[in-house]
């Protein structure tokens, strides 16, 4: 049973993979076919590089291979592959998550079109699962189509929501939400916000009064506040993800649309910018297509 529903996991990452696996995994195999030699150590940089791991990290890796290989001319592709699985996960090696404490206030954060609404679904749909409380908060006050999104996902997950007027100030449903929260005793609270653009200040300190607002009402809140990224957009992430912290205290990160996207070496690029580890990668864009990070089912996703 147990086996099952961790080979039914494996497999929704494996999938998800696809797109990203032939631009990295298979592209390997396929270059530690026959002979090494140093055009094969530079096409190897390349494919981590277009990969999206980043200069500094195909640099370094390519490093180490070619020291691990010293001045052999053959090698079989397996062995590249394990060097290889071995040295990334060397570089997220971040502690794991820690099981969310009940209660807990969770802030979700982001660019506009990132997943944010839909993670906010996707949490609270595994939370509910696992028998808790939820309770989610609108404080997208900015766009009405916004708000109906969440309140069509809440109503179809059966989890209470609170939301404001259009237009007003986000704080003020971050306080309401919260003292529903704490009236109703609920377990976990979810909030989603706006989508701001990074570039634009006000609105990246309309997200520190939201913080703000969250300790004062609930001391020690939030909990997490998760950063939304998307996979599909590579580097842009990276930019997106430095302004965020700026601002907040971005906890973790939910890595969305993977199944799209080519780019998902992107994680390891933005773990060794950024030191923000990956907590959840979104898989599609239904209620059960968020799964906790866990390095090993991805590297090993992208390679096999
Ligand atoms: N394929 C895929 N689509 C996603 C994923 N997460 C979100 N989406 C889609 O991305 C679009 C924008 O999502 P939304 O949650 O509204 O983004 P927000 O503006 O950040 O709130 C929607 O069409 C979602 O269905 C994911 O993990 N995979
Ligand atoms: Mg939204």
């Amino acid at each position: 049973m147990v086996f099952g529903f961790l080979k039914a996991r494996f497999e929704k990452i494996q999938k998800a993979l696809t797109k990203s696996r032939r631009f990295l995994g298979d592209k390997l195999k396929d270059l530690f076919k026959g002979k090494v030699d140093e055009a094969k150590l530079e096409q190897f940089e390349e494919i981590l590089f277009e990969g999206d791991l980043g200069v500094k990290l195909a640099q370094s890796l390519t490093a180490d291979l070619k020291e691990s290989l010293r001045g052999k001319t053959e090698i079989a592709e397996e062995e590249v592959i394990t060097f290889l699985k071995n040295a990334l996960s060397k570089k997220l090696d971040f502690p794991p998550a820690k099981e969310t404490p009940s209660p807990a206030v969770i802030l979700i954060v982001g660019v506009n079109g990132n997943g944010k609404t839909t993670s906010v679904a996707k949490l609270g749909y595994r939370f509910k699962e696992a028998g808790k409380n939820c309770l989610i908060g609108a404080a997208d006050t900015f766009r009405a189509a916004a708000q109906e999104q969440l309140k069509m996902w809440a109503d179809r997950l059966e989890i209470p929501l609170v939301s404001g007027k259009m237009g007003s100030d986000p704080s003020a449903v971050v306080f309401d939400t919260l003292s529903a929260a704490k009236a109703r005793s609920s377990d976990i609270v979810i909030i989603d916000t706006a989508g701001r653009l990074h570039t634009k200040t006000p609105l990246m300190q309309e997200l520190e009064k939201i913080t703000r607002t969250c300790a004062k009402v609930w001391p020690g809140s939030p909990h997490e506040t998760y950063l939304v990224l998307d996979a599909t957009v590579g580097q842009n992430a990276i930019d997106q993800a430095k302004v965020f912290k700026q601002f907040t205290p971005v906890t973790g990160l939910i890595l969305t649309k993977l199944d799209g996207s080519a780019k998902g070496g992107i994680i390891f690029h933005i773990y060794s910018e950024l030191n923000i580890p990956v907590r959840f990668i979104g898989v599609g864009e239904g209620m059960e297509d968020l799964e906790p990070f866990d390095s090993k089912a991805f590297i090993n996703g992208l390679f096999d």
